[in-house]
């Protein structure tokens, strides 16, 4: 069986199959891409890897990777003579998956001895509210309560967005107050959880990336004065990333990272965009799983990141001809 076909039919027993395909929509634009490739096709030649670098930088691999991956097939194709689109596809699509499997995903921390505390960054606009309602909307499911901080104290109207969402999904929010420390807001809302028996609280906070020293001075407190209010606290801190944003995004998990002790992506608006190669490139260069990704701005729209499914969504395009 090729590797597309065992994706097919590792594909096909998953639920939920339908949201990851209308999710994944735009992806599917680099599988249509990847496909037209077959047209000029007359080999694993310069002028084919060259095409497939195009299509990949145009779907955010990023260039290092890209360059890695058509050095790879080319040498896959000095080996076998004649090697045809379809294994050429085959090997492309591989080659992504063992990429990301390169470090393995950390399983995400939860807290068994009280209140499991996440920390949401990123920059404006990335999603991270959006994002804490579509956590919360999850984690009820699952039969867990939930708390928001509002830490967000640097954009107006911050607190406010979130503190809607708390009421429409009747989640408590501890709010901080504009312009004011937000590490008080933290303080605030990790007392709150301890004394109300929270499951999850998720911390919602402004991403000031003008400014490297004072986000950095403000994310570690922020870390500090969680962990002395609940032991281990932040359990999680992840990056809250917007898709679109393409290889800006890489650049800016690399602040982050190094700003703060990141432990996985959430991206989102993947709804959106065809340059879902991101995941690859930043599980390639900062060892980060992505967990989530976000398909749409309603609670509903947040899915766990499955690999299997991301691949296949992009090699749906290429499996009538290369399957
Ligand atoms: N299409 C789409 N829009 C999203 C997604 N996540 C967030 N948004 C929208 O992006 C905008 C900024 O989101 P917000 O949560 O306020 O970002 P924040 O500044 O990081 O808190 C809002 O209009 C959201 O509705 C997503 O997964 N898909
Ligand atoms: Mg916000």
């Amino acid at each position: 069986m090729s590797f597309l076909d065992t994706l097919k039919s590792v594909f096909s027993k998953k639920d939920d199959k339908a949201i990851y395909l209308s999710g994944f929509k735009k992806s599917n634009a680099f599988g249509k891409r990847l496909n037209e490739l077959q047209f000029e096709y007359t080999g694993v030649n310069d002028e084919f890897l060259e095409q497939l670098t195009i299509v990949l930088l145009e779907s955010d691999v990023g260039i290092e990777l890209a360059d890695m991956i058509c050095e790879k097939l080319r040498e896959f194709a000095d080996k076998y003579v004649n090697v045809s689109f379809k294994w050429a596809m085959n090997f492309l699509m591989k080659t992504m998956k063992e990429i990301y499997e390169e470090y393995p995903d950390e399983p995400i921390r939860f807290n068994e001895n009280g209140p499991t505390v996440i920390l949401m960054e990123g920059v404006n606009g990335s999603g991270k509210t959006t994002t804490c309602a579509k956590l919360a909307a999850m984690y009820q499911k699952e039969g867990k309560s939930v708390g928001f901080v509002a830490a967000d104290t640097f954009r107006a109207g911050a607190i406010e967005q979130l503190a809607q969402w708390g009421e429409r999904l009747n989640v408590p929010t501890i709010k901080g107050r504009e312009n004011g420390d937000p590490s008080a807001a933290i303080v605030d809302g990790c007392r709150y959880a301890r004394e109300n028996n929270i499951d999850v609280l998720l911390c919602d906070t402004a991403g000031r990336l003008q400014n490297k020293v004072s986000l950095m001075a403000e994310l570690s407190k922020m870390n500090r004065v969680a962990g002395k209010e609940i032991e281990g606290a932040p359990h999680n801190t992840w990056l809250i990333l917007d898709a679109t944003t393409g290889q800006n995004g890489l650049s800016q998990a690399e602040i982050f990272n190094n700003a703060t002790n990141l432990t996985g992506i959430i991206l989102t608006k993947m709804d959106g965009t065809a340059k879902g190669g991101i995941i690859i490139s930043i599980k390639h260069k900062l060892h980060l799983p992505v967990y989530y990704i976000g398909l749409g701005e309603n609670p509903e729209d947040l899915r766990p990141f499955d690999l299997d499914a991301y691949l296949y969504s992009i090699s749906e395009a290429l499996q009538d001809n290369a399957g």
